[in-house]
């Protein structure tokens, strides 16, 4: 114990055990009366309170009560000379206790009155320190940057009275907290608090609206009105992770989504063949709302150029099958022919690769007249149906 500290020990003890219990002494009452000079409180945040007596000798053994003196709030017994810390049992709740000290083999002191000083408030934080990232599709979250580790944030709603989410900063410098659920409201509040102090007052932070996406431009939109296959929409110029919604005319029905995996173009297939003249398409991107519908033109399907009639053979068999033979089809192209009315078909063949086909009929053709044929190649609607001639089967002749 150092001079100057062991000359306070001497005042303090001198003073507590005046008897009357004159808590502050008349020699040095200011000193006294502040406490500070003997005593430190502790009023602690999320840990337990404690009161320091500093210069104590060995063996004394510090109490603290409460501010009436009658109950007993911790004790403490010096193990050598210097601070003795004494931990309270319970938090704090009274602006002053009472503290006694009892040296070896003396009565206990009278109780001296020690203030007990508020417990530290956080500060609040600035709005400059306060970030809202309102997302579409993921989490939103608030960053609060300029916080020290164990730093808790909390983020409440506009009123400040629903928490969204809270979170503890692990090392210096910007904590991020994922909120619940998607923001509603145009404002949160934000509060911080550091180790040992209690919640700071809430801070309002603005909280932007979410980002919607750009709209598709018209010209990067082609609707392909397929024949036999799924319609499609193919569109140029898009970025990862957009998703491109195809709708009806009136943008009420959803005919189609796709989404790319990388920059690129996209094709989106249709549910159901298109019936319409146009149709509506969106753009969504990450992170973002969904874009304004754009109209999309749908061409008409189309459809198989006539054949020639004049290119066309039929064969009027006799005991075996007619045939229809029309040349220079392609891989896929399909032939039909019909009566005469063009009402019943008569035999259809379908064109593996490039080339003649031959038709075989069902039914024998007898009389001089004429059958109708269409072709419908791939990915269009079958053609008009064209006139050919039939003769008559040959008979035979006599030989001269
Ligand atoms: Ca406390
Ligand atoms: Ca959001
Ligand atoms: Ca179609």
């Amino acid at each position: 114990m150092n001079q100057k500290s062991s000359k306070l020990y001497t005042k303090l003890i001198t003073s507590a055990l005046v008897a009357g219990s004159i808590v502050m002494p008349a020699f040095q009452p200011t000193a006294f009366a502040e406490g500070s000079t003997y005593f430190a409180v502790n009023n602690n945040v999320g840990t337990a309170d404690s009161v320091t007596f500093f210069s104590a000798k060995a063996k004394d053994v510090v109490k603290v009560y409460s501010a009436d003196g009658n109950t007993l709030l911790g004790t403490g017994k010096a193990s050598k000379a210097g601070d003795l810390t004494v931990k309270l049992k319970n938090q704090l709740t009274e602006s002053s206790i009472q503290v006694s000290l009892t040296n070896y083999n003396k009565r206990e002191s009278e109780k001296v009155d020690v203030d007990v000083p508020e417990e530290a408030t956080t500060e609040a934080l600035s709005s400059d320190n306060i970030v809202v990232n309102n997302n579409v599709g993921t989490a939103d979250t608030v960053v609060i940057s300029g916080v020290k580790a164990k730093d808790v944030v909390k983020v409440y709603n506009a009123a400040g009275e629903i928490l969204l989410g809270s979170a503890k900063a692990s090392k210096d410098g910007a904590v991020t907290i994922k909120l619940r659920s998607q923001l509603a409201e145009d404002t949160v509040q934000v509060s911080l608090s550091t180790y040992n102090s209690l919640e700071s007052d809430k801070t309002d932070a603005e909280v932007p609206e979410e980002m919607a996406s750009d709209e598709l431009s018209a010209d990067s939109i082609t609707v392909s009105n397929n024949v036999g296959n799924s319609d499609t929409v193919f569109i140029t110029g898009l970025k990862a992770k957009d998703v491109v919604k195809v709708y009806n005319a009136t943008g009420e029905t959803l005919l189609g989504t796709g989404k790319v995996s990388k920059d690129g173009d996209l094709t989106v297939k249709l549910k159901a063949q298109l019936a319409e003249e146009s149709v509506q398409a969106s753009l969504t991107s990450y992170n973002k709302i969904e874009s304004e519908k754009v109209d999309a033109e749908v061409p008409e399907e189309t459809t198989t150029e006539a054949l020639t009639p004049e290119t066309i053979i039929v064969n009027n068999n006799v005991d075996m099958a007619d045939t229809v033979v029309v040349p220079g089809l392609k891989a896929k192209d399909v032939v039909k022919v019909y009566n005469a009315s063009g009402e019943t078909l008569l035999g259809t063949a379908k064109v593996s690769k490039d080339g003649d086909v031959m038709v075989k009929l069902k039914a024998q053709l007898t009389e001089e007249g004429t059958v109708q044929v269409s072709l419908t190649s791939y990915n269009s609607l079958e053609s008009e149906k064209v006139e050919v001639d039939v003769l008559e089967e040959e008979v035979t002749e006599f030989p001269n």
